[in-house]
């Protein structure tokens, strides 16, 4: 099983994901500190948003083997400047997380993702389910 570090802005739903990834009950939790499960590690979305903490990010990448950036699909902009997936020396994964909401626009997500250099992107809601099983089944692939 890969460990896969979530990093994205405060309420993309990083946390959530990671409930729906642990086939857990969802309970609101706002992340405060950096949060080791089995296979997530779990970041505040302070430390993307802020220029001093998003450098203890990569430190932290360190431990995973994977990097999954999200960006929820009803954001009006995207934190990851074009090609930054080539500063991380680990696979970095799109997650476009709430992608059952009205106001979601998929596509532009997709866009910023493809942009920051993901290699994959994945499409998610963790409120229906959609998208999970096939994130899943990646985390699980060797
Ligand atoms: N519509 C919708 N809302 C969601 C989904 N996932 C999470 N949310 C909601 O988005 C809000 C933020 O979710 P969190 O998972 O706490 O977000 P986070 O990225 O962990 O936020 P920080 O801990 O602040 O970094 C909560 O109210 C969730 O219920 C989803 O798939 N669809
Ligand atoms: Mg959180």
């Amino acid at each position: 099983m890969k460990k896969m570090i979530l990093i994205g802005n405060s309420e993309a739903g990083k946390t959530t994901l990671k409930q729906a990834l642990e086939k857990r009950p969802f309970k609101y939790e706002k992340t405060q500190v950096v949060e080791y499960s089995d296979f997530i590690i779990d970041t505040p979305g302070e430390y993307a948003q802020g220029r001093r903490l998003s450098a203890a990010l990569a430190v932290y990448s360190y431990e995973a083997d994977v990097i999954g950036i999200t960006v929820n699909a009803n954001e009006a902009f995207s934190l990851f400047s074009p090609n930054i997936a080539s500063m991380a020396n680990r696979d970095v994964i799109g997650i476009i997380t709430k992608i059952d909401d009205d106001d979601a626009n998929i596509e532009q997500a997709k866009l910023w993702l493809e942009l920051a250099g993901c290699k994959r992107v994945f499409e998610i809601s963790a409120y229906t389910g959609q998208g999970v099983k096939e994130l899943m089944m990646f985390l699980k692939k060797k």
